[in-house]
């Protein structure tokens, strides 16, 4: 028997993910509503408006492409965008398809709890509603929970406390304010040049060392955007159908198949290109052999040696015992030259570690630092932790918190055994952060509407991964990470910066081609390995 529900499905997440689901559910005819926890649509760029937020992929691929219209239609003004153009992108996108009359803000879903007789999902919320849906949507996204680190002392400090992820809303005058800032990630990276434009000292707390490429950021000219728009089908299609979503170009060759010379030659071009991701896929075995690697994390030493001018504080700035790129590889705007400046000083807490904050400021094992402004640039409990932090019920009163305690596990990280009629957007073990995350966002929202058209077309109530499709792809997986260096280093990509998150590489690496191709062939194969009833 079919149940009555307020929805036929909710959605949790007005990021990108959230809105194109509302858009594109909507159009098929289903009802839906989106649970937002923000004031505002955007996510990621609602959040973190620290000076200097940008994205690290091109604004003119870090863009839907589901409608032709909106991408002829909107002009990027600069080659990364910064933080307040990608939130208007959010804004216009949210208005231009009347998203806004569907979006509940400010509502944080605390509970989803499954109904395994009634086969209904009940969301609550923190302020205390309850709403009912056939399908839930998890679109809370993969870098949106926040990680403060247990510092001792940290709720004594009598300064200012910033967070990169949940920055004011007016900008901060941080004019002749001394200035901390912990975490050395993609974060703090981009805020540190603009911190140290103003504060009268800024100190740079760094205990793990960041590769960085200098962004080489710049406006995007009318006539470039022009050929862009006008090729864009292309484009988009060869993006759609390359291993990270990004159809970048690379030498085809091992490090090893080209001299030294034309090797740094080739790192060089793509290093004063400012693009990234293709500097970290040029050799075909750079990602999959140590030493391959090491030319790459050799010439970006090199790089970091020129960019300072102290010897001592560019050697701590270098990172050594992790193969490059197996941590997220960062893109600055000036990074390294801040400390050349006078108002800058680098703390190295491998030789000094915090021991606590104090009411005036952080002390290490050498002295203490006293600020005005306490600012985290700490990172996230990511890809899972989103997921994690609502209490979400299953078959039989399963939390999925406790049956990932172990390790995350999920089928083609859309959908969790035990968790009916529940999918997830760029969930553990789907490609997600590992590609341009817009082009996956689409593959999932696309894929799960195709899903629950199929299920109404059908007459079918439910669909839920069986046990065995799961165990396999999380074998897969970890087998294709085991393949690669990733698993070599310790970060959030491995849940390594959480204290007790389990050891797994989390986004699935056997590229976004691959993964397109399999997931539609699961689903013309009429959902293979999901049960449907
Ligand atoms: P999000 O944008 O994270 O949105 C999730 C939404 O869910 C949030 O608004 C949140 O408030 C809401 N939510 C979560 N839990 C609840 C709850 N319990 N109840 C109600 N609402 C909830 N990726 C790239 O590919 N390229 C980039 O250049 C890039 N740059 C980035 C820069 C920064 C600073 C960060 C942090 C991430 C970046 N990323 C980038 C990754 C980025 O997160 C994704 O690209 C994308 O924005 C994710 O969209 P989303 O909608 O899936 O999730
Ligand atoms: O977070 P991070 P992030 N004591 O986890 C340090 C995306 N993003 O917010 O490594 C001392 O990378 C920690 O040090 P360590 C992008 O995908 C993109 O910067 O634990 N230090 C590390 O230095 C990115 O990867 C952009 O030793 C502590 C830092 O905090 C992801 O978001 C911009 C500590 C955290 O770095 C996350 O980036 C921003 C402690 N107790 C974000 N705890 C773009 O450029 C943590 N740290 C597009």
């Amino acid at each position: 028997m079919t149940h009555t529900t307020d929805f036929d499905v909710l959605i949790v997440g007005a990021g990108w993910s959230g809105l194109m689901a509302l858009h594109r559910l909507r159009s098929r005819g289903f009802s839906a509503r989106v649970l937002e926890a923000a004031p505002e649509v955007g996510g990621t760029w609602y959040w973190n408006r620290y000076p200097g937020a940008r994205c690290d992929v091109e604004s003119i691929h870090y863009s839907y492409s589901f409608d032709e219209e909106l991408q002829q239609e909107w002009n990027w003004t600069e080659r990364y965008a910064a933080q307040p153009e990608l939130l208007s992108y959010a804004r216009h996108v949210a208005d231009r398809f009347d998203l806004r009359r569907d979006i509940q803000f400010n509502t944080k879903v605390s509970s989803a709890k499954f109904d395994d007789e009634a086969s209904v999902w009940t969301l609550r919320t923190e302020e205390g509603e309850s709403l009912t849906a056939k399908f839930c949507i998890l679109a809370t996204g993969v870098l949106s929970a926040t990680k403060i680190p247990d510092l001792r002392g940290l709720s004594r400090f009598q300064g200012t406390l910033l967070n990169t992820f949940d920055w004011p809303e007016e900008p901060v005058d941080f004019t002749g304010k001394r200035v901390a800032v912990l975490g050395t990630g993609s974060s703090g990276i981009q805020a540190i040049p603009e911190i140290a434009k103003s504060a009268e000292h800024l100190y740079v707390l760094q205990r793990t060392p960041s590769f960085s490429l200098p962004a080489k950021n710049r406006p995007l000219q009318p006539k470039e955007l022009e050929q862009v728009k006008r090729e864009y089908a292309r484009l988009r299609a060869a993006a759609r159908d390359s291993l990270d979503g990004l159809a970048l170009e690379n030498t085809g060759k091992s490090a090893f198949d080209v001299t030294e010379e034309e090797r740094n030659a080739i790192f060089e071009e793509v290093y004063e290109e400012g693009a990234p991701f293709k500097f970290q896929g040029m050799f075909i075995d750079q990602m999959t052999d140590l030493k391959a690697n090491a030319t790459a994390a050799e010439f970006v030493a090199r790089k970091i040696a020129e960019r300072v001018k102290d010897p001592e504080t560019a050697a701590a700035l270098t990172p050594s015992g992790y193969p490059i790129a197996t941590r997220r590889l960062c893109i600055d705007t000036g990074y390294y030259e801040t400390f050349n400046r006078e108002n800058v000083t680098l703390v190295n807490l491998l030789k000094e570690p915090i021991t606590e904050v104090t009411e005036k400021g952080i002390t290490t094992a050498a002295r203490t630092y006293e600020v005005d402004y306490l600012v985290l640039a700490t990172g996230f409990d990511a890809v899972t932790g989103s997921f994690t932090r609502i209490d979400v019920r299953g078959v039989g009163g399963q939390s999925l918190k406790e049956k990932w305690d172990a390790a995350a596990s999920s089928y083609l990280g859309l959908a969790v055994n035990g968790f009916p009629n529940l999918f997830t957007v760029t969930g553990p073990l789907s490609p997600s952060v590992l590609s341009n995350m817009m082009v996956s966002i689409e593959q999932h929202v696309d894929w799960i509407t195709a899903c629950l058209g199929y299920l109404e077309e059908k007459g079918i109530d439910r669909i839920e991964p069986t046990q065995e499709a799961e165990q396999e792809w999380v074998r897969h997986a970890s087998e294709v990470a085991d393949f690669t260096l990733f698993p070599q280093s310790s970060s959030w990509y491995s849940g390594a910066n959480v204290e007790g998150k389990p050891r797994q590489i989390l986004p699935y690496l056997g590229g976004v081609h691959n993964y397109r191709r399999l997931t539609q062939e699961i689903a013309a194969d009429g959902y293979r390995g999901f049960t449907i009833r």
